[in-house]
């Protein structure tokens, strides 16, 4: 009798809803992403077949949370579903007092315009595109201050987003306590390729702010991926469960900006969580200007009550297992055909290595940019740029950011496809490494002025 290696896990649900695949053929994807400008953003759904482009607002929600779409309550103000939000988030995530947003943009805006003053320096465990850009607009210039590991796509630390203390105190030393807005802390990091913190550096970046006055602002997006990796890389949390965990993480922050479409198990919300009542005040203020009412923050009552719902299914730890595991499932393949990844795998998507994917091109032909098209036009997967292009430009020199990743994510949205979908992306990242040598890259014909990869146009050269 032959011996199992291993045995497998599999998803904790069934499916019970689907909703069909489009198929098309080279010739048509080459003439689609042409006419997209060769960015993937510029697509339409109906060109794609696996749609990787972002785990965001792309999750397949639970017959549980459906059935909580019927209990929206849309009344303008006071919506029943907004307590029960303010009811999950007080208890998984700690936080005192909720402002709900459309999603997580919403909530950084806010934060941005209430703590920065022109000329502040707002330091984070590397920049977030729509969050840097906040910190920008009001007047703030962001300063990285993550681990070096970071920056390296094949070091296996197995905290890649923490914090380099030294980094922290040096800026902390050279501008003044004063002139540092807050500190933001994202968890997992999204641009490090979903690295994780560490609960030990969030505690010590927690006791370093203290002691200088600096508020912490917790980007919880992906904090119970991080909370995960925590309980599977962290001794100590070995017998934690996460919603412990996550409580932990989050009692080393003021505050916390979340967007509801990746960890929370929904297709749009976001909130911003505080522990200021001043604060608080202030927020709840400036949400009616730019959501709506502090009730329901530009969401309806049915969306409030689905992320309620999606709090409890996410910080599950089968759920979390299945989510991280799929990735890792991927990503073991790919390592298996020598292809580049960033190294460990990360929460929510597999970054492939677009320098070394093709040594050729240097960064102005855009390498990430190419990879994405080529992959596209093989077999109708859709991922997304996370190098230069994402990078944007230096806010007063005018100069682009060349950023030492230059990536292309493959980004698994939650509950969405299967393992057969995944055995397809792997072999069409294969043909694709395969066929690296004849590639020429791109030129960038369009650039818009704020968040440019959403809508820049190439051309192929
Ligand atoms: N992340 C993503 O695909 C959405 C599109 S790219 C801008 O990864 C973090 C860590 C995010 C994030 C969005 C936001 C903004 C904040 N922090 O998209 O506004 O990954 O809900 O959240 C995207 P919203």
């Amino acid at each position: 009798m032959p011996t199992l290696q291993r045995r497998s896990w599999a998803e904790p649900f069934k499916i019970k809803t689907v909703e069909p695949l489009k198929m098309t053929t080279r010739r048509e994807r080459e003439q689609f992403i042409r006419e997209a400008g060769y960015n993937t953003f510029l697509l339409k759904s109906r060109e794609v077949y696996i749609d990787l482009l972002t785990d965001s607002g792309t999750n397949a929600m639970s017959d549980y949370q459906w059935a909580g779409m019927m209990v929206g309550d849309e009344a303008y103000a006071g919506s029943e579903n907004y307590y029960h939000l303010e009811q999950k988030v007080q208890e998984y995530y700690g936080y005192k007092y909720l402002v709900p947003t459309h999603q997580g943009r919403g909530a950084e805006n806010i934060i941005s315009k209430i703590l920065i003053k022109p000329g502040m320096y707002v330091p984070g465990n590397m920049y977030f595109t729509t969050t840097r850009l906040h910190q920008e607009l009001a007047g703030g210039t962001f300063v990285d201050v993550i681990v070096d590991e970071a920056h390296d796509s094949q070091n296996e630390h197995p905290f890649k987003g923490n914090v380099d203390l030294q980094k922290f105190e040096d800026l902390i030393k050279r501008v003044g306590a004063n002139k540092i807005a807050y500190i933001t802390i994202g968890a997992t990091v999204n641009m490090a390729g979903g690295q994780p913190i560490s609960m030990q550096n969030l505690r010590a970046v927690h006791s370093l702010a203290k002691k200088n006055g600096i508020k912490v602002v917790f980007d919880a997006t992906r904090a119970m991926e991080n909370a995960y990796f925590i309980k599977r890389r962290e001794k100590e949390y070995e017998h934690k469960s996460v919603k412990e965990i996550l409580h932990e993480m989050c009692s080393y922050s003021d505050a916390a900006t979340m967007s509801g479409k990746k960890d929370l198990l929904v297709n749009i919300g976001g909130f911003l969580a505080l522990n200021d009542s001043d604060i608080f005040e202030e927020a709840r203020n400036m949400v009616v200007i730019y959501e709506g009412l502090h009730t329901y923050g530009g969401l309806a009552g049915r969306d409030m009550e689905a992320m309620a719902r999606g709090i409890e299914e996410a910080c599950q730890l089968d759920h979390l297992q299945a989510r991280i595991g799929q990735v890792e499932y991927v990503g073991n393949r790919l390592i298996e055909l020598g292809i580049p990844i960033v190294r460990p795998i990360g929460g929510h998507a597999i970054f492939l290595d677009a320098k070394k994917f093709y040594p050729q091109l240097d960064q102005l032909k855009f390498p990430a940019q190419t990879l994405a098209a080529e992959l596209y036009v093989d077999s109708g997967i859709r991922a997304m740029e996370r190098g230069i292009v994402s990078a944007g430009r230096n806010k007063e020199t005018g100069d682009h950011y060349f950023p030492k990743l230059e990536l292309v994510r493959l980004t698994f949205p939650r509950r969405v496809y299967t393992q057969a979908h995944c055995d397809v992306t792997v072999e069409s990242v294969y043909e694709v490494w395969n066929n690296r040598s004849t590639v020429n890259g791109l030129t960038m014909v369009y650039e818009p002025k704020y968040l440019r990869f959403f809508q820049a146009r190439f051309e192929k050269l």
